[in-house]
């Protein structure tokens, strides 16, 4: 039997059959490492559980990690949407973070540019993206409470697709998959201040199916960090697009872009190819990743 996870609460997990059924799931023993999104081998126990035997080989694996520990966040995404909205104010560093985090793990990012609505802020947080849209990234603008040109915009989009709403709380991920999954009644904002509930509506990852356009999307809570511990100087540098045309220059073939001499990077940077600011992004990241020493 076969199945994928919807959602996971510890080592318990909801896992969708292929005939539509829901299923709670556990692992043996103290296995983890089970996460939303994952196809899995399961063998049903009763009526309304199931032991998860295996987890099929995943397409990718979108997860964060710092110092401290590591989270995965989601298996077998297709499509990043990475939200941002006009208010409250977004984290540029955040979002490059999300950027590289979906490159290095070969997924497609876009970004969900939301309440559009809120005129007078728009024209600052459309700037704010312009140096994302000069990467080439896809930026579309919605308003939740424009529910069918939202739905006109990104149901071709995210059609036949795994998409990922990922972003900071209070960003409108929740109010955007309402819009999409009528079924969902996600909670979002409004309900937890009239529940005193607190900042972070979301607290659970979730997936959920539109199958009318064979449509999956996971809503999740929002992340306050995006550590990039665990990648690799390739890794890394995946996530800078723009460097690419630049490095088959570079004097040395291991080159890090960071000072060494005849670096491609560094001169097309200095020619205002690439932009400083995101070279600086680079350099940061890098140096958080593992064995900063060989740097
Ligand atoms: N004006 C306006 N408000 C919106 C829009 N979309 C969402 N909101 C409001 O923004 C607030 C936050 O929305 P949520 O959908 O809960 O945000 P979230 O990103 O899911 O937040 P977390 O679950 O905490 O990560 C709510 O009060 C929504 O009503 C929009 O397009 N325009
Ligand atoms: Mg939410
Ligand atoms: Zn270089």
């Amino acid at each position: 039997m076969q199945g994928r996870v919807i959602t996971a609460y510890g080592r318990h997990f909801t896992v969708k059959l292929e005939d539509g059924s829901t299923r709670q799931s556990f692992t043996k023993g103290k296995k983890t490492g089970v996460c939303v999104g994952d196809y899995v081998r399961l063998v049903l126990q009763g009526q309304e559980e199931a032991r998860i035997e295996e987890v099929l080989p995943r397409q990718n694996l979108l997860y964060r990690s710092d110092e401290m520990r590591s989270k995965q966040f989601a298996a077998n995404v297709d499509l990043l949407c990475i939200v941002v909205a006009v208010q409250p104010t977004f984290s540029e560093d955040l979002l490059s973070r999300a950027l590289v985090g979906a490159w290095s793990a070969n997924i497609e990012p876009i970004i969900l540019l939301n309440k559009i609505d809120l005129q007078q802020d728009y024209p600052h947080a459309k700037a704010r993206l312009a140096v994302f849209a000069n990467l080439g990234v896809k930026i579309i603008e919605i308003s939740t409470l424009q529910a069918n040109d939202l739905k006109q915009k990104l149901i071709p989009l995210l059609s036949h697709k795994t998409s990922l709403l990922l972003g900071q709380s209070a960003m409108g991920k929740s109010s955007i998959l309402n819009v999409l999954v009528p079924y969902a009644q996600a909670h979002t904002q409004e309900h937890s201040i009239a529940l005193g509930t607190g900042k972070h509506t979301t607290t659970t990852t979730c997936l959920y199916e539109l199958p009318e356009h064979q449509l999956s999307i996971i809503d999740s809570p929002g992340f306050q960090s995006f550590g990039l511990k665990h990648l690799s100087l390739q890794e890394v540098i995946q996530g800078f697009p723009e460097f690419l045309p630049y490095i088959d220059y570079c004097r040395f073939y291991n080159c890090t872009h960071l000072h060494e001499p005849g670096c491609g990077v560094l001169q097309a940077i200095a020619e205002n190819h690439i932009s400083p600011k995101r070279h600086e992004m680079y350099e940061r990241i890098l140096m958080e990743c593992t064995a900063p020493e060989k740097y």
